[in-house]
């Protein structure tokens, strides 16, 4: 089964105005989509990342991947890795540093995720089975709160309103599970002083007694501000996710506060591993395929954590279905994978590149699809759609940093900053 043809088909949809440590969501998200022909005629499906330097990554790979097997995955790798040669980085810094290793990784995913799709196409069977098969029926996600603006300025509020404050994120909180009926919920913070961010947390307690909380900074607190604000909140939360910045800082905050440390900025690619265990710096890895090398390479991570006591929980950044998709397989199949992942899914408000009905969330978890390969279906008419959209936007790369400077022109997305 041989590669005839790869379609590269960059989309974007509306984002709403979701604050972080380097800024703010532009009104619109970008992704990749491609599409992986094979000689017999099937087509497998892959999601990643729409910035610029990374869709030219991904376009010029795509053409040194025709007449390869479906299966050589050695081959593309090396393939890939002799054309991406250099680092490819993004402009939000969320998702720890650039390196030579994460940019092949980066690239290589979304076609190995599409070349996992045909061979489950092929073999009649559910990605989920090519992984190891299921750990579990269905996958958990987390409520991923963000503080928010009310709506993009100068458009109409969204939705989902502001949430700027303590009564804003419980009510958001509220909004959520009861779409989706989630069990967990994660909060976006490193935006507001850490004091604010505390009192959203006891906030978040007391309007769901017993529901496990997490609170991610992206790594803009000081080592001192970290430990204050892990110990104030001992016994609230179930893990904090990267309270500080560099393996090292992170093992500092893990010796002196009581819950285990979360990561999807210091530890994201695997030479990172041995310097975090030994340190002692992380008790959860966030995993994210799409810079982890694809499924394969994530469930041997996954392996590897296991054989040092590490947890895993998984990292999400905006995305459509095909991704929701994959990371729904990947999470099935891996045992170890015991907290509930993280997705932006809600705030894609039903806008998608698939076929409606095959992704549905119960009870906060995604059933995991049941038909051949990923299980999903592309809507051909939503990707020329979003094509048109990403064409017409005007944005080429995520910034939230420069976007945030419109409004706020004294932003810096410095670190730590508090
Ligand atoms: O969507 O703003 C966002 C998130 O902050 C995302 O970009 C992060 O990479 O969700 C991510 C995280 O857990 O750090
Ligand atoms: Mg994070």
């Amino acid at each position: 089964m041989t590669i005839r043809e790869i379609r590269v088909t960059p989309v974007a949809f509306r984002d709403p105005p979701l604050l972080n440590a380097a800024g703010v969501h532009e009104p619109w998200a970008l992704r990749t989509i491609v599409e992986v022909v094979t000689d017999e005629g099937l087509t497998g499906l892959g999601e990643t990342y729409g910035d610029l330097g990374h869709l030219g990554k991904v376009r010029e790979c795509a053409k040194s991947l025709i007449g390869l097997d479906v299966h050589d995955m050695n081959t593309m790798y090396a393939r890939i890795g002799a054309i991406v040669g250099g680092v490819v980085s993004d402009l939000h810094g969320l998702t720890g540093a650039a390196t030579k290793e994460k940019s092949v990784d980066r690239v290589f995913a979304a076609f190995e995720v599409a070349c996992l799709d045909i061979r489950g196409k092929a073999a009649g069977v559910p990605v989920v089975d090519l992984l190891g098969g299921k750990a579990r029926d269905a996958v958990p996600y987390s409520a991923y709160l963000f503080y928010k603006w009310a709506g993009h300025p100068g458009e109409e509020p969204d939705r989902f309103g502001a949430a700027l404050d303590e009564a804003g994120i419980v009510e958001q909180a509220a909004l959520l599970i009861k779409e989706y009926g989630f069990q967990s919920i994660k909060l976006k913070g490193g935006v507001f002083p850490p004091d604010q961010e505390i009192a959203a947390i006891k906030a978040l307690r007391e309007a769901f007694p017993g529901m496990p909380l997490r609170l991610d900074p992206n790594a803009v607190w000081s080592v001192e501000t970290s430990i204050r604000v892990g110990r104030e909140l001992e016994g609230t939360l179930q893990y904090l996710e990267d309270p500080t910045a560099e393996i090292s800082g992170m093992s500092e905050v893990a010796a002196a506060v009581p819950m285990p440390l979360a990561t999807n900025m210091c530890v994201v690619t695997p030479e990172h591993l041995p310097p975090a265990i030994a340190s002692r710096a992380i008790g959860v890895l966030l995993l994210d395929h799409h810079y982890w090398g694809g499924l394969v390479r994530s469930s041997h991570i996954a392996t590897l954590c296991d054989t040092f006591g590490l947890s895993l929980s998984m990292h999400s950044n905006s995305h459509l279905g095909i991704s929701l998709a994959a990371m729904t397989h990947l999470a099935a199949a891996t045992p170890n994978l015991t907290f509930a992942c993280d997705t932006h899914t809600p705030w894609q408000d039903g806008q998608d590149v698939v076929v409606p009905g095959s992704l549905r969330f119960v009870d906060g978890a995604v059933p995991v699809p049941a038909g051949p390969g990923l299980g999903v279906e592309l809507d051909r008419d939503a990707l020329a759609r979003m094509n048109e959209q990403y064409e017409k936007c005007g944005i080429v790369a995520r910034d939230d940093t420069t976007y945030m400077q419109r409004f706020e022109p004294g932003f810096t997305a410095r670190k730590p900053r508090w």
